[in-house]
């Protein structure tokens, strides 16, 4: 059953997978978009794959959505044995033929001031906003940071 689950989860992000070909320069393609699974109170954050399929670097401006008070770009890193999260104000920059994969203990997309906490098996909606690609919908599935899908590519 888990198993099963793990699976349908995995075929519901890849299903979500979308493709912004908003000019010719840059071609910006997002896989395995998730967020995490929130208690109540804390905030949560969203992971995926960003993919610059173009022949210049783009940049993600930002992150918006209706269900949280403010909505960020993060990078965590380890400081003197401590994580700590500091907001990429600058934007987060996806090379030219390269990408940049948000993960827990990274890059990631902030979301604070939840209207209510995330549970497995909801759906949010967010709006990224890059420099030469224009606006990108994405759908996050929630999930268990256990039920992390694999990154093979
Ligand atoms: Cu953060």
């Amino acid at each position: 059953m888990k198993i099963l689950l793990k699976y349908w989860l995995l075929l519901i992000s890849m299903a979500l997978s979308v493709t912004a070909f908003a000019d010719a320069v840059s071609q910006i393609e997002i896989h395995q978009p998730w967020a995490r699974v929130s208690p109540p109170g804390a905030p949560s954050a969203g992971f995926m794959l960003v993919q610059n399929h173009g022949s210049s670097d783009d940049v993600l401006l930002s992150v918006s959505g209706d269900f949280a008070a403010r909505l960020e770009l993060h990078l965590s890193h380890m400081e003197d044995g401590v994580m700590k999260m500091t907001e990429q104000k600058e934007g987060i920059v996806i090379p030219a033929g390269g990408e940049v994969l948000f993960k827990p203990g990274s890059y990631h997309l902030m979301f604070m001031g939840l209207a209510k906490p995330f549970v497995a098996g909801e759906v949010y909606r967010v709006t990224l906003q890059f420099e030469q690609a224009g606006s990108v919908e994405l759908a996050l599935p929630v999930q268990e940071m256990t039920d992390m899908p694999a990154m093979k590519h």
